[in-house]
């Protein structure tokens, strides 16, 4: 039973219209992109991690200058969607503090390993590719600022997608341990990615109230199908199979017919029980901690400059 302001914002919602940010909203749909945005962003910061730990390895200067580029573009991402974030009227200092304390998630996939070079493939490939599928649909998303963040950030995303995919080009069509390793990789992060689309629809607590709102523009399992269906024949080209003996084609859906991920495994990884999680929170944790002497010094400066400027 909604109020009539609801009922006028859900008829704005339903005719197209985008929300701006000092405009009325309904407390659950601040709440509900305070944490969808946020979770976002951290996954952005998080999500450097795992390839940040391959910077100073990476095969040839070239591959080294494409890495650091996009470890980088993580990073605007991050503060671009914190900035969209901080419009609903939450601070940044508070995402951070709800990220060090475990009260706000990031996403499930920064929890696994890059054991090889590969990986590096595999997660340019695989991550990223899966979430430009999730977020090409949430260039249309109902809240401006979100929406406009993800216009530029698909971009980017496409250019991390493709270097991934390069990547896992020269190995498969390279030494046979080089192929080996390609296909290990696409082996730990096939189900992983699987999972970076949420819970099944029959678990998605927040599904149905989202998608009225337009906060998500598909159901999870729609976006996984999606994801399987323009990955599967990318793999196939690459020479690697997809570790799963029950994927095949399905004439009648005109999709793939796939092996759901392990879901208990999902689910204690954001619980806090992946493999690397501690690992993860433990260096945003630290890096926020060795990083306070810089943001005093910022801000005595900003300070400063401010006192001069009055005077
Ligand atoms: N990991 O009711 P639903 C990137 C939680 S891309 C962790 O279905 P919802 C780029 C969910 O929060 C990755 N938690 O939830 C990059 C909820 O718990 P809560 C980031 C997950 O929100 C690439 C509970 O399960 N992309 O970073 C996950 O409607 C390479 C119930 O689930 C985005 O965040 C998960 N995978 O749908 C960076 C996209 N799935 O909050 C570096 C925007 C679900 O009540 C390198 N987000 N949960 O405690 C979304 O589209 C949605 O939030 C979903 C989840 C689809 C992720």
């Amino acid at each position: 039973d909604m109020s009539p302001q609801e009922l006028a914002f859900q008829a704005r919602i339903d005719r197209g219209e985008k929300i701006e940010p000092k405009e009325w909203m309904p407390e659950g749909y601040r709440k509900t992109l305070i944490r969808q945005i946020g979770q976002h962003a951290h996954s952005e910061i998080v999500g450097q991690l795992p390839e940040g730990n391959w910077i100073t390895r990476a095969p040839t200067l070239e591959r080294k200058a494409i890495l650091l580029a996009k470890v980088q573009d993580e990073a605007g991402h991050g503060l671009y969607l914190y900035s969209a974030a901080e419009t609903l009227g939450v601070s940044r200092d508070e995402l951070f503090e709800k990220l060090h304390s475990g009260a706000m998630k990031y996403s499930s996939i920064f929890n696994y390993p890059t054991l090889t070079w590969a990986d590096m493939g595999a997660v340019g490939w695989l991550v990223d590719g899966a979430a430009i599928m999730n977020q090409v649909p949430l260039q249309r998303t109902s809240y401006g600022p979100y929406s406009r963040a993800m216009i530029r950030i698909c971009k980017e995303e496409s250019f991390h997608q493709r270097q991934g995919y390069s990547i896992m080009m020269t190995m498969a069509k390279g030494t046979p341990a080089q192929k080996d390793m390609a296909q290990d990789a696409l082996n730990r992060f096939w189900y992983p990615a699987l999972m970076m689309f949420g819970p099944s629809d029959k678990d998605s607590v927040h599904s149905e109230q989202s998608m009225a709102w337009k906060i998500k523009m598909n159901t999870n399992d729609e976006l996984r199908q999606k994801f399987v269906n323009e990955t599967v024949p990318q793999a196939e080209y690459l020479g690697l199979s997809v570790p799963d003996e029950t994927l095949a084609w399905n004439e009648e859906k005109q999709g793939y017919d796939f092996a759901e991920p392990d879901w208990s495994e999902f689910f204690e990884v954001i619980k806090g029980n992946g493999p690397c999680n501690r690992e993860r929170l433990e260096a945003r944790v630290t890096a926020w901690d060795e990083g306070a002497w810089f943001r005093e010094g910022l801000s005595a400066h900003a300070e400063k400059a401010a006192a001069a400027r009055m005077a």
